[in-house]
C-alpha cells in the first residue's frame, strides 16, 4: 500500500485513505480542503486489490474507500466521514440552517450514495464484465447513472443557485460534483437533458478546493 507523506502534512494526525479515481473518497478531499484541513494521503490502489488487504481491512471491514484516520478515531463510509467532519471541525458548515434546504442536500446526497454509485461501484462492474461482457458493463453504468441524474435534476432545478441549493457550497454539491465528474468524463453521459446539473458541473471547475481533489490532481494518478 502507497503512503505519501507531503509537505507539511507529516506532523498531522489526519490520514484519508483513498483511490485517486474514487468517487467516495473525492467527496471527502473537498470537504477536508473546504475546511482547510490537511492531511496525510494513503493511497489505497483498487486495481491491485488492496481493499482486501488484511491491514487495510482492519481499517475498514467493508474494503472500500475511503476511510479517514484521526488521532484513535477510525471512521469509514464517506457518509459518516462527512458528518464526523462537521460535528468535529465545523468551519465552513457543510449542511445551511434552513431546514427546507438541508432536506434537499440529504436527498441530492442520498440519490448519490444509495441509488447511483453502489450500483456502479468498481467491484459491481467488474462482475458485470466478467459474467456478460464490457459492452455491457458501460450500459449498465449508463442506466443506473441517467436513472439517478433524471431525478436529481428534477430536484434540484427549482432550489439551484450558483451551486446545487443557493449560492454556497453544502453537502448536496459534494456528493454531486463527483458524480457528475465521473458520469461525464468516464461513462460518456451526454448532460444535454440535464442543463442545471452540466452547469452545476461547470461551476465545480472555479472552486479550488474542487479542483484540487479532482481524481487526476491525486498523488497515485497515473501521470
Ligand atoms: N458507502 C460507501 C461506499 C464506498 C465505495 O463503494 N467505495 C468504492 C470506491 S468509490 C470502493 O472502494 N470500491 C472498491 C471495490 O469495488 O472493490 C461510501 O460512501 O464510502
Amino acid at each position: 500500500m502507497a503512503t505519501r507523506n507531503g509537505e507539511g502534512v507529516s506532523d498531522n494526525k489526519l490520514k484519508l485513505y483513498s483511490y485517486w479515481r474514487s468517487s467516495c473518497s473525492f467527496r471527502v478531499r473537498i470537504a477536508l480542503n473546504l475546511k482547510g484541513l490537511k492531511y496525510e494521503y494513503k493511497a489505497v490502489n483498487l486495481l491491485k486489490g488492496e481493499q482486501d488487504d488484511p491491514e487495510f481491512l482492519k481499517i475498514n471491514p467493508v474494503g472500500f474507500v475511503p476511510a479517514l484516520v484521526d488521532g484513535d478515531v477510525v471512521v469509514s463510509d464517506s457518509y459518516a466521514i462527512l458528518m464526523y467532519l462537521e460535528e468535529k471541525y465545523p468551519q465552513h458548515p457543510l449542511l445551511p440552517q434552513d431546514i427546507q434546504k438541508r432536506s434537499i442536500n440529504y436527498q441530492a446526497a442520498n440519490i448519490v450514495s444509495s441509488t447511483i454509485q453502489p450500483l456502479q461501484n468498481s467491484c459491481v462492474l467488474k462482475y458485470i464484465e466478467g459474467k456478460i461482457g464490457s459492452n455491457e458493463k458501460l450500459s449498465w453504468a449508463q442506466k443506473v447513472i441517467g436513472k439517478g441524474i433524471t431525478a436529481l435534476e428534477q430536484l434540484l432545478k427549482n432550489h439551484a443557485g450558483r451551486y446545487a441549493t443557493g449560492d454556497e457550497i453544502f453537502l448536496a454539491d459534494l456528493f454531486l460534483a463527483p458524480q457528475l465528474h465521473a458520469a461525464i468524463t468516464r461513462f460518456s453521459i451526454d448532460m444535454a437533458e440535464f442543463p442545471t446539473l452540466a452547469r452545476l458541473h461547470e461551476a465545480y471547475y472555479e472552486i479550488p478546493a474542487f479542483r484540487d481533489a479532482l481524481p487526476e490532481n491525486q498523488p497515485d494518478a497515473p501521470s
